[in-house]
């Protein structure tokens, strides 16, 4: 057998999930071959090429279920501080006012964010990272948003690119400049929007650091006509976009990512029917984050049925930040996507494998158990896929492979 054809490593006696289609895409009794980090086979044990006899190593999975590596394709991970205090203070009566008198809120994070230096926001977010990849998490999307200046913007998205040196993760990195309005900007939200497009923005661009430009279109953020003015300029640099959409009230922000072809439109609980349809026909996936939705107390479902019926494509992930989704785990957002959100298990993990890869522009080499893709996958301890999204807490991870390599 030549050696160009050699196989380095071959799972057998595994039951696949291997999410191509529509539901789990199960294969009973299944095989994965691998070379070079990539996968060569994933399929019927039966339908498996003679040249598997040369793999150098084979893998007994022992009936265990295999499903692609998890993605979450929306986290705020690299910031300084945390707010407890702040959680604290809320549970104990203080109100909102008192708290920003105190220096609480999204300003505290800014302050603690700037003054962390690039090593500490790396060990930082390596923390929150570390819980994640036990899960089975393969590729994140790490944002910026808490730096809102220049040299503190490029500090986060430098800490994000630097974590796959520390670890085996691949990263997607999102500029979120506009997050907030940083405190020197008070008042001047038009002129901070100016700055990012004429200083900020291109400066990244340049220096290659951001994969897609988000902003906060809320009524506590920024505006329809600011965002899409952002929009025009990261379209014009070549940079694809998605944006936090309808999280606290409709906005038209689904409608304006859609507009621009965005990758995702993220939270979506106040999207209306208009926001639906311009999502379905520009193929924006609607990216769901049950844990701002617990911890805000939320009421308002986002519009899960029409997003199905209109074949929207729909991804979970963590929104892993301090003020308003405080989690690293995001197997226990598979299950509040289904006990809050009414997702099928099925599509509660497509919407962490093929679906948050498409939300990252990741599809056509993440996402799925197919040749041609990476060779990232989770070898779980379940009888069922469904026990994924069921259990509430609890991590049955057997085995995590990443580029071809177990650990
Ligand atoms: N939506 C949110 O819920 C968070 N950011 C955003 O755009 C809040 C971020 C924070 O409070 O730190
Ligand atoms: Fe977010």
């Amino acid at each position: 057998m030549k050696h160009a054809e050699q196989w380095d490593d071959l799972w057998l006696d595994a039951r696949l999930a291997t999410m191509v289609g529509s539901g789990y895409g199960v294969v009973e009794d299944g095989a994965i071959g691998v070379r070079d980090g990539v996968i060569v086979y994933a399929g019927p044990r039966a339908d498996l090429p003679l040249l598997a006899q040369s793999s150098r190593a084979h893998h007994n999975a022992g009936r265990r279920w295999i499903t692609p590596g998890l993605i979450d394709c929306h986290t705020h991970i690299v910031y300084g501080g945390n707010r407890a205090a702040e959680f604290e203070m809320r549970l104990e009566g203080r109100s909102y006012a008192e708290i920003a008198a105190a220096g609480g809120g999204i300003v505290s994070t800014v302050k603690a964010t700037r003054e962390a230096s690039l090593d500490r926001l790396v060990h930082l977010a390596s923390a929150r990272l570390k819980p994640l990849i036990a899960e089975g998490v393969v590729a994140i999307e790490s944002k910026s948003g808490y730096g809102l200046d220049l040299e503190s913007e490029i500090k986060l998205l430098r800490a994000g690119r630097l974590l796959p040196l520390r670890h085996p993760i691949h990263v997607r990195t999102t500029f979120l400049g506009a997050h907030a309005l940083p405190p020197e900007f008070a008042g001047k939200s038009d002129d901070y929007i100016d700055y990012l497009i004429g200083t900020v923005l291109p400066q990244i661009v340049s220096f290659g650091l951001a994969d897609a430009v988000d902003a906060f279109l809320e009524t506590i953020g920024f505006s329809h006509a600011q965002v899409d003015r952002l929009f025009a300029a990261a379209t014009r640099m070549g940079l694809p976009v998605k944006l936090h959409a309808d999280q606290l009230s409709d906005g038209r922000g689904a409608a304006l990512a859609a507009r621009y072809q965005a990758l995702s439109a993220d939270h979506l609980e106040y999207t209306s029917a208009e926001g639906v349809a311009a999502m379905a026909k520009s193929g924006t996936v609607a990216v769901l984050l049950p844990g701002a939705f617990y911890t805000l107390r939320e009421t308002k479902l986002p519009p899960i049925e029409a997003l199905r019926q209109a074949g929207v494509k729909m991804a979970v992930a963590t929104d892993s930040n301090p003020g308003t989704s405080p989690t690293t785990s995001l197997l226990l957002m598979l299950n509040m996507a289904a006990t809050l959100f009414r997702l099928t298990p099925a599509e509660a993990l497509a919407g962490v494998t093929r679906n948050a890869a498409a939300a990252l522009g990741l599809g056509s080499s993440h996402g799925t158990l197919e040749a041609g893709k990476r060779a990232d996958f989770c070898v779980w301890d379940i009888e069922t896929p469904a026990e994924l999204t069921y259990s509430l807490g609890g991590n049955p991870l057997y085995q995590r492979v990443w580029s071809g390599q177990i650990g």
